[in-house]
């Protein structure tokens, strides 16, 4: 069986796909992108028309959502500790965290980068400022949730800590860690310290670097 091949630009949301193979120990072939891959790797539009990244190809199956590519690699070759199964406590809590860490938290964090970073000579600073403070106040489920817990769910790391993780990494990374409280941080100190998070790092940055030339 081929291994899967994962599609990533380093740092990005792939983070979240890389750091589940680590996790998992999933053997993946690492493909890292120039970013944007849409104008600095043409050839890639014709295996994703989204043009974006992270993407898992596994044998006739394709995933564009780095969330879910992190669940499939945690339970591709059936359910382990890294991800609940139906029927088990926080099953539930485990989807919800799961989907809420692009759809809720990342969502705002990346119109705050697209107006306030990378395009602000479009005029609209404004506007990613106004989706940087809903960036903020959306972290307020996950700060309660937390609340005596080390962990998302089932008192275990799972892919959930993952996704959420990702968005917290990055708001450290693009300048909005101001509004992002302690207790989060400490969180997010206790995720990245992990081997596995070290290691999907480092070969991301390794690819980038090799790209570089
Ligand atoms: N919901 C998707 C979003 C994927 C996405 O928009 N990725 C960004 C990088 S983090 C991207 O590829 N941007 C470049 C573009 O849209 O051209 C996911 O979680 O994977």
């Amino acid at each position: 069986m081929n291994k899967p091949i994962l599609y990533s630009c380093a740092r990005s949301r792939g983070l979240r796909a890389t750091w589940a193979a680590e996790e998992a120990g999933v053997d993946i072939d690492l493909r890292i992108l120039p970013f944007p891959p849409r104008y600095l790797a043409p050839g890639y539009m014709e295996l994703n028309p989204l043009g974006t990244v992270p993407m898992l190809v596994d044998g006739e199956t394709k995933l564009t959502e780095s969330c879910a590519i992190a669940h499939y690699l945690a339970t591709r070759g059936g359910y382990t500790s890294l991800a609940i199964a139906p029927g088990e406590r926080d099953y539930g809590e485990y989807c919800d965290f799961t989907y809420h860490a692009d759809a809720t938290i990342t969502f705002p964090q990346t119109v705050y980068m697209r107006f306030c970073l990378f395009e602000k000579d479009k005029g609209l600073e404004a506007a990613g400022h106004a989706y940087a403070k809903w960036f903020h106040k959306r972290l307020v489920k996950v700060e309660q949730r937390l609340q005596g817990r080390e962990y998302l769910c089932a008192d275990r790391f799972t892919v959930a800590d993952i996704c959420v993780g990702y968005a917290l990494i990055l708001a450290e990374s693009v300048g909005l860690d101001e509004g992002v409280p302690e207790s989060l941080k400490a969180y997010r100190a206790r995720l990245t310290a992990r081997s596995a998070y070290k290691r999907a790092f480092t070969r991301e940055e390794e690819g980038r670097k090799a790209l570089a030339g």
